[in-house]
């Protein structure tokens, strides 16, 4: 009898506590919050911030893997003006790339990273690299004779924080160069150039590295495996068996360096196909199936599926949409429903089109940037500038691809990136709401699987949730049931 008043006493007094404890928590959250609001984590299909916020890539391809391993377009314009043109698109993300060759370079030159001026000039000539470092140095004042490669790196996650743009920091090739043929030694594990210790030494080193970038959320493994055409000892090996071995060296590699980052997985055939790992199905010719537990530590909630979407090149005849979302469907879309083995996060780190006029009413680029936000699904495309220091042997080559123009200083398409573009940017970044009714919210046909009202009613209130778990639990401790 006494000890029932006691706990009508304290289950009183532990409301009132709990209500002023989520209040104040959640003002002192807010308050304190800053952003990225990192470490980011994974929870079932979704990428969650520290806050309990859906978090969706939506962003741009900036390549520094190329022949200069200096990220691209500086001659013509400052790092702040770049990514203020991303912001101004209303994306939160750019997918870096570099190459592992500049931390080979690093260890061979005493570990010390190779000047940007010095790689100019032993890339472009004497003439011409000293031509566009001085451009770059004209556009960039920061920068000088003693400014190393990595330090152009820094300045743009510096950039990207101050303007609140995640970095997705991928591993694109080994020797750098224009990615990605059968033919360039650089496809698979073992390959000509592909060394696997010199790659999960680049791995770590830049996953350390990047603990200094605030931006910095998350790292691929690899980009684009494929099969080599010049290597064929390594047909044998270019499987799933031995995908699942070498993955788990790069993420482990990744994640003993620097816990915080999300790791990115990315599949066979040009990174066009991650069914084995979706469906759960024998890693072959092996018999094991993908394991989160072969990830310690980080398998539950660090791994993210990354997928390209390129059924318009290589000759291959632009299918109609519904073709071109089953496939995706079947070859990486299904991880983001309950009819998935194994649910990831998805992000698509790669598609895109040529920019011209007609960009604007292309019905590719309208499947593929209406089915994205349709599924919640993040997204990169190919690539922001309209041009390389250096390309295939050609300076200042063109990129028809680049949303930018050729001096990076105008929209290529302007109808596109005003339009069709600018369209799937803001749906993809508008609050995930189940407001059709249905709940079936990826409009996929699988209700169950959608879960945005729990990712924001978590984004709104996990604090008080917390406390009031945790509160119960104190509770639970002293009296038992409740
Ligand atoms: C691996 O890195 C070393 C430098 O530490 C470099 O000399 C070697 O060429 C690299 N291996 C490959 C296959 O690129
Ligand atoms: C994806 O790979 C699997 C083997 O893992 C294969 O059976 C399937 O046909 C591939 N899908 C496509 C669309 O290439
Ligand atoms: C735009 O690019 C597409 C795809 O390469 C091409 O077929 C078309 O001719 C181009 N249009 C113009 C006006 O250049
Ligand atoms: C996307 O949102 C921005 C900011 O609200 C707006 O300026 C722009 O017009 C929108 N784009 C489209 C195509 O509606
Ligand atoms: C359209 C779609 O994705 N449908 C799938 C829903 O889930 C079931 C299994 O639960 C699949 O068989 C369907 O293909």
């Amino acid at each position: 009898m006494a000890r029932f008043g006691h706990m009508q006493w304290l289950t009183s007094w532990l409301a009132v506590v709990n209500l002023l404890f989520s209040l104040s928590s959640s003002t002192e959250i807010e308050r304190r919050a800053s952003w990225p609001n990192g470490p980011l984590v994974t929870s079932g299909r979704w990428i969650t911030d520290a806050t309990g916020a859906t978090v969706t890539y939506v962003g741009v391809n900036w390549p520094g893997s190329l022949e200069t391993m200096i990220p691209e377009g500086l001659q013509y314009q400052s790092i702040e003006t770049l990514v203020s043109k991303i912001k101004s698109l209303g994306m939160n993300a750019i997918r870096l790339t570099y190459a592992t060759e500049m931390i080979d370079q690093y260890y061979d030159n005493g570990e010390k990273d190779v000047t940007m001026q010095k790689a100019f000039v032993d890339v472009l000539g004497q003439d011409d690299g000293m031509a566009v470092y001085n451009k770059v140095i004209a556009n960039n004042p920061s920068f000088g004779a003693e400014t190393t490669r990595l330090q152009v790196y820094d300045a743009i996650a510096t950039e990207c924080a101050k303007q609140e743009i995640y970095v997705h920091l991928d591993n694109h090739v080994s020797k750098a160069g224009w990615c990605c043929s059968p033919l360039d030694g650089n496809s698979w594990w073992g390959d000509t150039f592909f060394d696997v210790k010199n790659w999960t030494r680049g791995l770590s080193f830049m996953a350390e590295h990047g603990k200094t970038w605030t931006s910095l959320t998350s790292m691929s493994l690899r980009n684009e495996l494929r099969i080599s055409v010049t290597n064929s000892q390594l047909a044998n090996s270019y499987n799933w068996e031995d995908w699942y071995k070498y993955v788990q060296q790069g993420a482990d590699a990744i994640h003993s360096a620097n816990s915080d980052v999300l790791i990115f997985l990315s599949g066979l055939d040009s990174d066009k196909n991650l069914t084995a790992v979706v469906q759960g199905s024998a890693l072959e010719p092996g018999t094991d199936t993908f394991n989160r537990d072969n990830f310690q530590g980080y398998g539950d909630d660090k791994l993210v599926l990354e997928l390209h979407a390129y059924d318009n090149i290589f000759g291959t005849p632009v299918s109609s949409c519904s073709v071109i979302k089953d496939k995706l469907f079947n070859t990486g879309f299904q991880t983001l429903t309950n009819s998935a083995a194994n649910q990831f996060p998805l992000v698509v780190t790669e598609f895109g089109f040529p920019q011209n006029e007609s960009t604007a009413t292309d019905s590719y680029a309208s499947c593929l940037l209406d089915y994205f936000p349709s599924q919640h699904t993040g997204w990169m495309i190919w690539t922001l500038g309209g041009s390389y220091y250096i390309r295939e042997g050609t300076q200042d080559r063109d990129e028809e691809w680049g949303l930018l123009s050729h001096d990076w200083s105008s929209w290529r398409s302007p109808g596109f990136t005003n339009g069709i573009l600018s369209t799937a940017v803001n749906s993809s970044m508008a609050p995930i709401s189940d407001d059709d009714g249905d709940d079936d919210d990826d409009g996929n046909g699988n209700e169950s699987t959608d879960e945005p009202s729990s990712a924001s009613f978590l984004s709104q209130s996990r604090p008080g949730l917390i406390l009031t778990m945790g509160v119960l639990g104190i509770y639970d401790f002293f009296y038992g049931a409740y």
